[in-house]
């Protein structure tokens, strides 16, 4: 980053130093002119400044430094097209829940209604698609504006964020003053509850424990050891995958009914299901497969989710912490444990189904590509997944050792994330790999930002399986409509496409030859592809939707 030129403070460095104040340590963008006060601040103040190569790929990176570093990632954007770029990564931030600030340029007030260059009304725009989208007009409330943004973020669910600053509040003359940061402070569990919440955990006989998205942001200390203490079976969802290592015998697999056939068993036969961090979401099918003599106890942070499609009969507005306190102390319970194991075994019998059948055909079964990969992996590695036919293959199959390892769009479904997610996971970690699946329909999205990692030096492997397909949409339409449309992708050359990009690339057939390229793009000091060819199979999730 080049050194600042010249000698003023103004709006750009409140926006920065508000921003350090409140814990952010970089920003993204793609340049814009009403920017450039940022980003000489950035350099003013020594705040890292990443340029990438579309708004949407900016926003992706940010919020992969939410969820990856639990402090809010932030993306300054240029007015119009440049802020529109962002509804995306916008929406699907609001459905997965995590925090992000996007900052949008606009013109001089003093242009207002007079038509300006590439100047749209923003606000409306961004509305629907974030928690909070406000202008700044002064700027000496910049500081103001940006903390009022953080507490709004973090509010309920955490989500995303807009704030519009004309190019003229930028450029300003300011003061330097004293800048707020904000403390996210949860409450905890009732005395009422602790003890009401105790008791029914210590009758029940089938007690199931459901890990969700409030765990991530509010890590409680000893999860492990008080599921161990009272033997109970659990199972990670989305942002809280790894929330406790996934190989552990209690574990019953991915929080997901759809790939999990475990678990729909243990709701169905459950007599008592506790929901921590977390709703009955559509991945949980809506609570429907819970038994209606099944109690449901369920512990957020957010009013709006409590009781969401299915009542519960112990429920608490309260820190997944201090829910967590209240379990590591429960008295002895009437745990059946002999249900409790059968049905950790149960899941490991359908993993290795799985794997049993995927075995043969001329290209790899997808389970025996995503396997080939996984076992190359360091412990360390960030893992992100796309969201074609083959990603939910890889969400049934990978276990998570760590929390915040593991990055996937979510609920939104989005393609396009994935790449710069791991671009984003190679600046939270400059340290640990991060290894994308994707599909050869979803890696088209967002390819480009593979050169952003190049030129960064952020070395992410991108491992394309390849069927050759819109596969999530052509085998469901197939067997409805008993034909394909439109669906065929053409065997394409992607290893090449990173060549072109600044990175280097491998096709791989065989488990062995995915060992070879694989370390190798590890050990690769410039971004990689891995293309892999795979067969096109239904996972058990796409074919639980269909
Ligand atoms: C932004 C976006 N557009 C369209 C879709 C619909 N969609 C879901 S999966 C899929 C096919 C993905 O193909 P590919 O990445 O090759 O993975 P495959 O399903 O073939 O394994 C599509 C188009 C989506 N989820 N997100
Ligand atoms: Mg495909």
């Amino acid at each position: 980053m080049g050194e600042r030129q010249i000698n003023r403070f103004e709006g750009g460095d409140l926006v920065v130093k508000s921003l350090q104040a409140q814990g952010v340590r970089q920003i993204f963008s793609v340049s814009g002119g009403p920017l450039n006060s940022i980003y000489s601040a950035c350099a003013t103040h020594a705040l890292p400044l990443h340029h990438t190569r579309h708004e949407a790929g900016a926003c992706f990176m940010a919020d992969a430094i939410s969820r990856l570093t639990g402090v809010p990632g932030v993306a300054a954007v240029t007015l119009g097209p440049g802020v529109t770029n962002t509804v995306t990564p916008a929406l699907v931030a609001k459905m997965a829940g995590t925090p992000l600030l996007i900052l949008g340029a606009q013109a001089n007030t003093a242009s207002f209604e007079r038509g300006a260059g590439m100047s749209a009304d923003h606000i409306p725009i961004m509305q629907p698609v974030t928690k909070f989208a406000a202008r700044v007009l002064q700027t000496e409330r910049i500081p103001e504006y940006i903390d009022i943004a953080f507490r709004r973020m973090w509010a309920g669910t955490p989500g995303p964020v807009f704030l519009e600053i004309p190019v003229n509040v930028l450029t300003a003359p300011a003061n330097d003053m004293e800048l707020p940061r904000f403390v996210r402070a949860l409450p905890g569990l009732s005395a009422q509850d602790r003890k009401s919440f105790s008791a029914a955990i210590a009758n029940a006989r089938r007690p199931v424990l459901l890990l969700g998205d409030d765990v991530r942001w509010d890590p409680p200390p000893r999860l492990e050891a008080a599921v161990d203490r009272l033997h109970i079976p659990f199972a990670t969802l989305r942002l809280a995958r790894g929330a406790i290592d996934e190989t552990h015998n209690l574990c019953i697999g991915p929080g997901y009914i759809p790939c999990n056939k475990t678990l729909a068993r243990a709701l169905t036969e459950t007599d008592l299901v506790i929901l921590l961090g977390h709703h009955f979401e559509f991945d949980l099918e809506f609570g429907r497969v819970v038994g209606p003599n099944t109690r449901v106890m369920q512990c957020v942070i957010d009013p709006e989710r409590l009781g969401r499609n299915r009542k519960t009969d112990y429920g608490a507005v309260a820190s997944a912490s201090s829910f967590v306190e209240m379990i590591a102390e429960c008295a002895a319970t009437q745990i059946d444990r002999r249900w409790v194991d059968g049905l950790a075994q149960a899941w490991h019998a359908e993993r290795d189904a799985q794997l049993e059948r995927s075995a043969g055909g001329d290209a790899l079964h997808p389970v025996a590509a995503i396997d080939a990969v996984l076992a190359t992996l360091p412990p360390e590695t960030t893992l992100v997944c796309s969201h074609g036919n083959v990603d939910f293959w890889v969400d049934a199959r990978v276990q998570l050792r760590q929390p915040n390892h593991y990055l996937r769009a979510g609920q939104s479904g989005a393609l396009g994330a994935e790449v710069p997610y791991a671009v984003g996971a190679r600046f939270a970690y400059p340290n640990r790999p991060a290894v994308v699946f994707v599909g050869d329909g979803g890696v088209g999205f967002h390819v480009t930002e593979l050169e952003t990692a190049a030129r960064y030096k952020r070395p992410i492997v991108i491992v394309v399986l390849d069927d050759q397909k819109w596969g999530a949409i052509a085998l469901p339409q197939m067997m409805a409509y008993g034909g394909e449309y439109e669906m065929d992708l053409p065997a394409r050359d992607w290893p090449k496409v990173a060549e072109g990009l600044g990175g280097v690339g491998a096709f791989a057939r065989t488990p062995d030859e995915i060992a070879k390229a694989m370390r190798a793009a590890l050990a690769a000091d410039k971004p990689a592809i891995v293309q892999i060819p795979v067969r096109s199979a239904l996972s058990p999730y796409m074919a639980h939707i269909s």
